[in-house]
């Protein structure tokens, strides 16, 4: 049914790997859709409890297809109609996201790993905030994020120069949860993907919920959203099995409920 995407469900894992490898998985309006599909279904999925968004070949994605881009093309029209809907799938998904970023990510495709919850990095791969050197601004979100994760210097520097940041570079501007040597990618990332996956997925959606929440709201406004978030966290089968496996000295089994 995907075009653009690889998409498969193993043990708890939703793996959305993008697939344009010879386009070094450049967005198309396809290859857009196709992710916004997929990571509803993992939402709606009650199996799943962790989603990976990879990349296919050498790259994470190259951002826009500029093949694909005229100059008659509305970028406004296409950021609210097509990125903006895909973005907040990504943004607002109640299960942990990880960007497993394997190669170069760039553009919105740096976006892309913005929105995500966790941001595994191998150390081949790099960021660039490419949108300067096209003449165009930073979308996708990417700036909101990018200035509460490294601050407004460095925000500003990735964004107006357009260079790529290394992989170490990106651990030391905490950009990176964890940077990955190349010959153990695939068992790390899945290590990390199915750990994500074993914890209380509930407790999850609504921590990301009360933290995007703090944004927006004033102090008292805040502690009545966070008392609601544990009142809901309260009322899961896997809370009364953290207490219960605390008390009894032994390893939760969470089951998502
Ligand atoms: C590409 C692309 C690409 C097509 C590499 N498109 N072919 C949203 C709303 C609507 C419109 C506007 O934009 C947006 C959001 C955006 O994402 S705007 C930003 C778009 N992305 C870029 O400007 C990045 C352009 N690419 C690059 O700067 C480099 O290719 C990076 C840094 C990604 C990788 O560099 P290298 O590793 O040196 O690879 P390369 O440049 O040799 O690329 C390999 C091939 O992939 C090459 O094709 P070729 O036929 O020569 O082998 C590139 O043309 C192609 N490619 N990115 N976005």
């Amino acid at each position: 049914m995907y075009e653009t995407i690889k998409y498969k469900v193993e043990s708890a894992v939703a793996w959305i790997g993008l697939n344009r490898p010879e386009k070094l998985n450049a967005f198309t309006r396809r290859m857009n859709e196709e992710i916004q599909h997929a990571v509803r279904a993992s939402e709606d999925n009650a199996e799943v409890r962790a989603i990976v968004i990879t990349g296919e070949g050498r790259a994470f994605c190259a951002g826009q297809d500029l093949t694909e881009v005229t100059p008659e093309t509305n970028l406004g029209d296409v950021l609210l109609d097509l990125y903006g809907p895909m973005i907040k799938e990504v943004a607002n998904c109640e299960k942990p996201i990880i960007a497993a970023v394997n190669g170069v990510a760039a553009g919105a495709g740096f976006s892309l790993a913005l929105a995500c919850d966790f941001r595994l990095v191998s150390e081949k791969a790099s960021f660039v905030n490419a949108f300067v050197n096209i003449g165009l601004i930073p979308d996708c979100g990417n700036l909101y994020y990018l200035t509460r994760m490294i601050g407004q210097a460095k925000a500003l520097e990735l964004s107006l120069l357009g260079e790529k940041v290394t992989a170490a570079q990106a651990e030391q501007l905490g950009l990176a949860t964890k940077v990955i040597a190349a010959e153990e990618w695939k068992e790390q990332v899945t290590a990390f993907a199915e750990k994500v996956a074993s914890k209380p997925t509930m407790a999850i959606g609504l921590i990301k919920q009360s933290l995007e929440a703090s944004y927006h709201l004033s102090f008292d406004q805040y502690l009545k959203t966070e008392a609601e978030g544990q009142r809901l966290a309260g009322l899961t089968k896997d809370y009364k099995e953290g207490v219960t496996a605390y008390l009894e000295k032994r390893k939760p089994h969470f089951i998502g409920q």
